[in-house]
C-alpha cells in the first residue's frame, strides 16, 4: 500500500482533470496536504477493544465470491459477498455496497487488514445491526481491472457507477434474498472508495438511502456539485457519515462537504480520528460505526 500513496503523490502534478470534477482547478486536487477547511467535528467515541478481533463462541457469517457480467464494462467481473450466519435465503437483507481504494480490489477489505467479515460477526453477535449483507465489488470499471493500474486507472474508478447500478445491483438483487428499494441499500468505502460512495450515493439519491466516506480521496465531487439541490437531498438522504483520520493528508475532501452541509442545514456527520493517518485503523471504525447506523 505504500508504494501506491508514493506513487499518488508523484503523480498528482501529471493529473488532468478528473471527469467527474469538470469545474475544479487542478489546484484543488492537492493530493496529500491538501488546502484545510475549519469546521466542528462530531465526537469521536473509541470502539470497544476487540470490536475487529475475532471472538470465541459466536457464530460466523460467511463470505463468498461471485461473478457477475457487466454490461457497461463488457467483461466478467468479481466480488466478494459476506453473508451473515443468520442469512437463510428466505428472510430478505438490506445490502451495503463496501468499496475499497486506489491500490485495491474486491479483495482489499479481506485481505488488507480490514476484517469486515470479523467486524460484522462481533455486531451481529452484539445485536448492534439491523439484517444486512456486504457486497465488496472491484471498483475500477475497466477491462484490466487488477491492481496494477495505481493512478492511470482514477478514471476507471468514476466509470464504476455504470457498472454498480446497471449490472451488479441487479445481479446481487436477482441471486440473493434481498430488498431491493433505496432504503435498504447503502454505499461506502475508503478513500478512492469514499469518493466514489460521496459521488455515486449522493449522486443517484434514488439509489441509495446511506452514504458512507471514510478518508476520501481527491476523487471526490466538491459540495456544490456533489449537493446541487439542497432539498431533495434533505428529504431522501437517511445518512452522510464520514470519517478521516486527523493526520490525513486527505482530509479536506470531507471538510469542504461537512462545511457546506452545516452551512445548509443538512445533517452530516464527519468525525475526525485523532492523529491518525490513510490507514485502515480508521476505515475499520468506519465501517463498525456506519454498519450500525444503517436500515434502521
Ligand atoms: C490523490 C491522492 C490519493 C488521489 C487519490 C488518492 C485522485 C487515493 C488514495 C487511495 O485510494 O487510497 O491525489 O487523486
Amino acid at each position: 500500500m505504500k508504494k501506491v500513496y508514493f506513487a499518488a503523490l508523484l503523480s498528482l502534478s501529471l493529473m488532468t482533470a478528473n471527469a467527474q470534477e469538470p469545474n475544479i482547478p487542478m489546484g484543488m486536487f492537492g493530493g496529500f496536504g491538501q488546502q484545510q477547511t475549519n469546521v466542528k467535528f462530531d465526537e469521536y467515541v473509541a470502539a470497544p477493544a476487540g470490536f475487529d478481533k475475532e471472538r470465541a463462541g459466536i457464530k460466523r457469517g460467511k463470505v463468498q465470491l461471485i461473478e457477475y457480467k457487466s454490461e457497461s464494462v463488457g467483461t466478467t467481473r468479481k466480488a466478494n459477498v459476506y453473508l451473515p450466519a443468520s442469512y437463510d435465503g428466505k428472510k430478505k437483507f438490506g445490502v451495503l455496497y463496501l468499496l475499497h481504494g486506489i491500490g485495491g480490489d474486491e479483495w482489499e477489505w479481506m485481505n488488507d487488514g480490514g476484517v469486515p467479515n470479523i467486524i460484522m460477526d462481533n455486531l451481529y453477535a452484539d445485536g448492534k445491526v439491523a439484517d444486512m449483507i456486504v457486497v465488496m465489488p472491484n471498483g475500477r470499471a475497466a477491462k484490466d481491472d487488477s491492481r496494477a493500474g495505481g493512478m492511470g486507472s482514477a478514471a476507471a474508478f468514476g466509470e464504476f457507477d455504470k457498472d454498480l447500478i446497471g449490472s451488479l445491483i441487479p445481479y446481487i438483487e436477482k441471486n440473493f434474498s434481498v430488498y431491493t428499494d433505496k432504503n435498504h441499500r447503502a454505499i461506502a468505502g475508503l478513500s478512492m472508495g469514499g469518493g466514489q460512495s460521496l459521488n455515486f450515493g449522493l449522486g443517484n439519491l434514488d439509489k441509495f438511502a446511506y452514504v458512507g466516506g471514510f478518508s476520501s480521496a481527491p476523487n471526490t465531487m466538491r459540495a456544490a456539485q456533489l449537493i446541487p439541490d439542497v432539498d431533495k437531498v434533505k428529504k431522501e438522504n437517511k445518512l452522510l457519515w464520514m470519517v478521516c483520520g486527523g493526520a490525513d493528508g486527505l482530509m479536506f475532501n470531507s471538510t469542504q462537504l461537512k462545511a457546506f452541509c452545516d452551512e445548509n442545514n443538512i445533517p452530516c456527520v464527519l468525525i475526525n480520528y485523532p492523529n491518525e493517518g490513510h490507514n485502515f485503523t480508521v476505515w475499520k471504525y468506519g465501517l463498525y460505526n456506519f454498519a450500525q447506523l444503517i436500515f434502521k
